[in-house]
């Protein structure tokens, strides 16, 4: 298996291992991707995963994007249904319920920047670099880059990475935006667990309702998301762990949430 899946300590490890090709997704590996998420959704829901990072094997590559070779071979109509389940698979992974970060260690190019993209937060080791080349192959973005990219870091900055198609390194990507941070360790695994840490303390439902207000939000007007951010956030105030947590700070206490 080229997606392999590691849960502990409340962390769900979804590592691409395919350093031949620097871990580029063919559309069996999207299929594989597509189902450990199903098994990490099941995590989420029993309690046993509380965050997601992910990986990629080599010291070379995070992900090189979609597999060219393949790619080539295929006709119009199989490529367009195969950006409908590209776009599909990093849907399913941006809507998990716990924050999910990508820890680019080497190269993030096309679908694996996206890949990157679909997660809650970036993190870049030192020397990463970064950017949709799909330009400089006649093609352009097609899971979900000309969408999202814009969305975090701006419509100037994304029209001129997309349209110039240049790497752009780690530092400057922390300046726009486009990873949360840079860290010095070459080990993706502890960067990963190490990043989530603070997110490991809060309960699912405020978690998941935070990240849908914000994310759903950002797709749409300013009136429309407060409307949204009302709902999310009187669900979280009608759970019990709303409860927990208010009670928890008046008798000085430090909160134990059950997820409802
Ligand atoms: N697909 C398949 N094989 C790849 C890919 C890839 N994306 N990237 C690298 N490889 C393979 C190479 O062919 C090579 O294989 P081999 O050893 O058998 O010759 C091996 O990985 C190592 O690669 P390099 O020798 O090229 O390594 P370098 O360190 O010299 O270069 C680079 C690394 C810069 C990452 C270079 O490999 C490169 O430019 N790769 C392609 C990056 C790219 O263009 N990615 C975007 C692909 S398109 C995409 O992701 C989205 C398409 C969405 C389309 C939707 C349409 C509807």
């Amino acid at each position: 298996m080229a997606i392999e899946l590691t849960i502990a300590d409340q962390l769900a490890h979804l590592h691409l291992n395919r350093p031949k090709a620097l871990n580029a997704l063919s559309f069996e590996i999207l299929g594989q991707l597509n189902t450990t998420l199903g098994k990490i959704e099941e995590g989420i829901e029993a309690g046993q995963v509380r965050g997601v990072f992910v990986t990629g094997e080599g010291e070379k590559s995070f992900c090189a994007g979609a597999d060219i070779t393949e790619l080539m071979g295929r006709t119009l109509m199989q490529e367009h249904e195969g950006a409908r389940f590209g776009q599909s698979v990093f849907d399913r992974l941006a809507a998990l319920r716990v924050p999910s970060v990508a820890v680019i260690h080497g190269y993030a190019f096309g679908g694996g920047l996206e890949l990157a993209l679909s997660c809650t937060f970036r993190v870049a080791t030192a020397g990463a670099k970064m950017g949709l080349p799909e330009l400089k192959l006649g093609l352009i973005p097609g899971y979900g880059g000309t969408q999202r990219l814009p969305r975090l870091i701006g419509q100037d900055r994304a029209m001129d990475m997309i349209l110039s198609a240049r790497t752009v390194d780690a530092t400057e990507a922390e300046r726009i935006g486009l990873v949360t941070r840079v860290v010095d360790s070459q080990d993706p695994t502890a960067v990963g667990r190490e990043f989530l840490k603070p997110y490991l303390k809060h309960g699912l439902i405020a978690l998941d309702m935070a990240k849908q207000a914000i994310l759903r939000g950002m797709q749409t007007t300013l009136a429309e998301g407060l409307r949204i951010e009302r709902d999310c956030s009187t669900l979280a105030f009608r759970s019990g762990d709303a409860t927990e947590g208010m009670s928890a700070f008046l008798e000085k206490r430090p909160p134990v949430f059950k997820d409802q």
